[in-house]
């Protein structure tokens, strides 16, 4: 592989072959190549939005189904993830350039026991991008640390994520306390994940289940809009 990719010069190919050769070099953990990839879609004129759903998103999902079926391994796995967040920091400031009014604040972070952050990266990228202000508390958190954040930041929104089966349980965990705490009610609570759906997202008492970033974005616009009419009529 290695072979071939130095006889390949990214900015000659057309938009037709660069993509999956993106998809190739973010499975091969190349970090310098996504990241220039990236850049050379910008100069097209492609939207940083485009190019974040059809040549790094996509290219994720690859690496997911080889996980899944043993074809790839944690370092791997790791190296693609490392040549993802590449190309993320690239669009980031892009994505949150839209000049869009202050929407709401919102806390995310994943559950404990959990360290996948790509997804929920990525869900940050896109709140700030439409406005809204986001504290990202990482990965790993406790229910202690949710709550701490939700009050200190003010928060409108509290957004988990859960990446594996085993996790996902805790997401009920932290609302089952919010709700021992009489605060459950103060916010809006949206989950996500990969393993989740909505039944999931209902049963733990979870205001809304969000499939990807872009409804993730969209159901907090329309639930803090909810949230305003509800004041305003009250
Ligand atoms: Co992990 N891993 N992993 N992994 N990993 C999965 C999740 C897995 C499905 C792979 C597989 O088997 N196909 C599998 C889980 C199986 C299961 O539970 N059913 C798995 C496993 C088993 C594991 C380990 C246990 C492996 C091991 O050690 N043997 C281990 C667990 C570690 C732990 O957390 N304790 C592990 C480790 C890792 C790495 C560290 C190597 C790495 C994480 C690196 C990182 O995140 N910094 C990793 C990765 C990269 C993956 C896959 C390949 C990719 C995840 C990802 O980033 N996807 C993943 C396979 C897969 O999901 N197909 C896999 C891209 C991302 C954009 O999508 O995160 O789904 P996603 O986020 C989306 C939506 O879900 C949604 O919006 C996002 C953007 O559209 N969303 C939200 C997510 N969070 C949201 C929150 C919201 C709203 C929407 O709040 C409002």
């Amino acid at each position: 592989m290695a072979d071939q990719e130095d006889d390949i010069v990214l900015a000659e190919l057309p938009d037709e072959e660069l993509i999956p050769q993106m998809h190739d070099d973010l499975y091969d953990g190349l970090k310098d190549e996504v990241e220039e990839g990236v850049y050379i879609l910008l100069d097209r004129g492609w939207a940083p939005y485009k190019v974040l759903t059809e040549a790094l998103v996509a290219g994720m999902k690859v690496v997911g189904d080889d996980f899944r079926d043993g074809i790839l391994f944690v370092p791997e796995v790791l190296l693609a993830a490392n040549a993802m967040k590449g190309g993320m920091n690239i669009l980031k400031p892009l994505l949150a350039e839209t000049g869009a009014p202050r929407m709401g604040r919102m806390v995310i972070g994943t559950v404990k026991g959990d360290i996948h952050d790509i997804g929920q990266n990525l869900v940050t990228m896109m709140m700030e991008g439409a406005g809204f202000e986001v504290m990202n508390i990482g990965i790993n958190n406790p229910v202690e640390k949710y709550i701490e954040a939700l009050q200190s930041f003010e928060a409108d929104i509290l957004g988990m994520s859960a990446l594996l089966t085993t996790t996902m349980p805790y997401m009920k965990v932290v609302i089952d306390t919010m709700k021992e705490s009489g605060i459950r009610d103060n916010y809006i609570v949206l989950v996500g994940g990969a393993p989740l759906n909505e039944e999931f997202g209902r049963a733990i008492g979870a205001d809304a289940y969000c499939r990807d970033a872009a409804v993730a974005v969209e159901t907090a616009k329309s639930l803090i809009a909810r949230r305003h009419n509800q004041a305003t009529a009250g």
